[in-house]
């Protein structure tokens, strides 16, 4: 016997019909991020999204992805956004700031904005790599990224109606 407790379960679908996205994209290593880009605009296609619903916009490099992310988010047109970059470790520390200012960049733009911002930004040792990630090896992961905005959008949808469903009295909230 167990006293496990039924809990309500709040999921994302995976239909994107009537939503609204958009892609940033990084120009640098255009080679890696346009395949990530096409794979994210497939999976989008697939699940139904309709070609006035998506809007991509071209930054010169990851570091720019958060700013970008950000306009767009503020619009307030937009249910989910993906942000596609490639950063390749140099000899330098140039990588290190790229990639922690990019991702802290764009984690802030959707906590401040409330809209799921997808991270598809890869960072990679080697090209080898990063080739691995945009069709080869790993499979790709702008698909992975189309899917999740999907979800994402989905789900921060249900998350703004929820309420608990009424059952026994609860306690009462504090305000
Ligand atoms: N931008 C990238 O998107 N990927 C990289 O690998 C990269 N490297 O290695 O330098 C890169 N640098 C440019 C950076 O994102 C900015 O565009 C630039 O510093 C101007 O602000």
């Amino acid at each position: 016997m167990t006293n496990r407790v039924q809990s309500q379960e709040i999921s994302g679908g995976l239909t994107a019909a009537g939503l609204r996205f958009g892609i940033v994209v990084s120009r640098f290593n255009s080679l890696i991020t346009e395949r990530l880009l096409l794979a994210a605009l497939d999976a989008l296609g697939r699940a139904g999204a309709a070609d006035r619903d998506v809007v991509v916009v071209h930054v010169p490099g990851a570091f720019e992805l958060p700013l970008a992310a950000k306009k767009l988010a503020a619009t307030g047109q937009y249910d989910a956004l993906i942000a596609v970059g490639c950063v390749i470790r140099g000899e330098t520390s140039h990588y290190d700031y790229v990639c922690s200012e990019t991702s802290r960049g764009l984690q802030l733009a959707q906590m401040d904005t409330g809209v799921p911002v997808i991270f598809c930004v890869l960072t990679c040792d080697t090209p080898e790599q990063a080739m691995d990630r945009a069709g080869l090896k790993g499979g790709n992961k702008g698909f992975e990224a189309g899917l999740a905005a999907i979800e994402m959008a989905h789900l921060s949808h249900k998350l703004r109606a929820t309420k608990l469903a009424a059952s026994a009295p609860g306690k009462k909230r504090r305000k």
